[in-house]
């Protein structure tokens, strides 16, 4: 379409609008016109509809455009592949002892066909005291001094209606260097078939945090203020105002209790003196009992699928992590025997630049091991492209390695007196070692051979003269040059 044509085409609707737009005016202006003709009974009346339909269709649209927060549901892998994995991991000589007895306990306790509910929430909410009001009979575990809890605990619980439940006492979370706790605390949750989350106020973001950890594991949940005799009723309702705005499509009921709990005070005897006595509060807590009987009305059959959901979906990021942990192992031990083999080839090198032959060919077997353990496809192309990328940021960066390399053996006097092309044969170590990490880093994080990636990396690890990895290079350089001085 020519400019001018554009043009008219354009001024046309304009105009179409605005003869619109005074049409819609003018019969705006006549409908006002009515209206205040109208008597006043009927003008309040349609105004009062009209304010009606106002604020339904604002709210209509507010629900339709809201923000939502997307859940994605997690992974859950099947047992088969699962299983296939961790087999692979023991065969690769990683412990895999905690995996292998979570299946066995996943499968104990769909036999068992038992109730699970697991306790959970920070340190102090309260959770031994509610086992103890759940479980009168039962005598609960907990740290002689602290009255803390440090391992997990079960006992058995019996509903209104006659049925019984195993409840599951956990550590608290959220205790200063108690990170290995709140593991066993969290793995007991995904273990169980319901768990009720105690908080003592409102909820901090940790908090927060953790309930919706709970609920994207499809977790039934419910989310409890317990020590409510502490609070006025006007009080209470506040906070579980907010609790309900927390517990939004998270948990199935949001309620308050008193799980009981004893308090000291000192009592006045007859001789003047005075005793410290501890005594039970009353606990109140039918609205748990209540909600409890709720969410596990559909039974230990009835929930295991979902709790073996969670369970799957734990062990499988519990295996992922092992997974990870393990090939960075035997990336690290690849990556020292390519160094070794470079500080070797440094020290043996006899013609100028046949060095530099003899680390072109390791650079490119480093590569290719590397891309092997991580299961990156590679075309000879790539390597041969990501090692001269590698031997050109090198080049530009020798003054560097070289600066690095000879500072560190000033630190390590030892070295510096073995003489005979060492501070180039630990600028190798150096180099081989920052292109390894740097190359399995980028592979781990990438999942391919991503070049501007692993380039930077490798830039800033040469430049890194981190004390702990010079020295294990220092030793291994030491190690290679001992080594040829004894066999000559
Ligand atoms: N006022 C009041 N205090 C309570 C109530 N329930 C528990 N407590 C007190 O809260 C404190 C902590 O109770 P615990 O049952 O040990 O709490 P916990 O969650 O098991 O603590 P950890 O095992 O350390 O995580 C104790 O001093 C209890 O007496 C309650 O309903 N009201
Ligand atoms: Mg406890």
């Amino acid at each position: 379409m020519s400019r001018r044509l554009r043009l008219l085409f354009t001024a046309l609707t304009l105009a179409a609008l605005l003869w619109l737009l005074f049409a819609a005016a003018e019969r705006a202006l006549a409908l006002a016109q009515r209206f205040l003709e109208l008597p006043t009974w009927l003008q309040w009346t349609l105004g009062g509809v009209l304010l009606v339909f106002v604020a339904a269709g604002v709210s209509v649209l507010w629900w339709l455009l809201r923000p939502r927060r997307k859940r994605r549901p997690l992974p859950v892998p099947d047992r088969g592949s699962l299983e296939q994995r961790i087999g692979q991991l023991r065969e690769h000589g990683a412990d895999t002892g905690a995996l292998a007895s979570e299946l066995g306990e996943l499968d104990r306790r769909r036999a068992s066909a038992r109730v699970y509910v697991a306790l959970f929430g920070e340190i102090s909410t309260g959770k031994s005291s509610l086992i103890r009001a759940l479980a009168p009979q039962a005598h609960v575990a907990s740290d002689a001094r602290g009255g803390t809890t440090r391992a997990v605990g079960h006992y058995d619980g019996t509903l209104a209606d006659g049925r019984s439940l195993v409840l599951a006492d956990v550590p608290g979370s959220r205790e200063s260097g108690g990170e290995t706790h709140e593991t066993l605390a969290r793995e007991e949750a995904l273990r169980a078939h319901a768990v009720i989350y105690l908080c003592a106020g409102d909820l901090n973001r940790a908090q927060a945090d953790e309930l919706r950890w709970l609920a994207d594991f499809g977790k039934p949940l419910l989310l409890v203020l317990n020590k409510a005799d502490q609070w006025s009723d006007a009080e209470r309702d506040t906070l579980l105002e907010r609790l309900r705005r927390h517990g939004r499509g998270v948990a199935s009921a949001v309620l308050a209790i008193s799980a009981g709990g004893s308090e000291r005070y000192q009592r006045q005897l007859a001789d003047g003196s005075t005793e410290s006595v501890e005594r039970q509060r009353k606990p109140s807590i039918e609205p748990l009992l209540q909600a409890l009987a709720r969410i596990t009305a559909p039974g230990a059959e009835g929930l295991e699928d979902m709790r073996e959901n969670a369970v799957l979906a734990g062990l499988h990021q519990r295996t992922s992590m092992l997974e990870a942990r393990t090939r960075a192992e035997a990336a690290e031990q690849i990556v020292r025997k390519y160094a070794r083999r470079a500080i070797v080839g440094a020290l043996a090198a006899v013609a100028p630049g046949s060095d530099l032959v003899i680390q072109g060919v390791l650079a490119t077997g480093l590569t290719r091991a590397l891309a092997e353990l991580y299961g990156v496809k590679v075309s000879e192309v790539q390597i041969e492209d990501f090692v001269q990328q590698a031997k050109l940021t090198l080049r530009s960066g020798s003054s560097i390695v070289l600066a690095v390399a000879g500072n560190a053996l000033k630190a390590f006097p030892g070295l510096g007196t073995l003489g005979g092309g060492v501070l180039h044969a630990f600028a190798y170590a150096l180099i081989f070692d920052s292109m390894g990490r740097a190359l399995a880093a980028s592979l781990a994080e990438r999942h391919s051979l991503d070049q501007d990636d692993a380039g930077a990396r490798l830039k800033e690890l040469l430049a890194d003269a981190g004390g702990n990895r010079l020295r294990q290079l220092a030793a291994l350089t030491m190690d290679a040059v001992r080594e040829r001085d004894n066999a000559s």
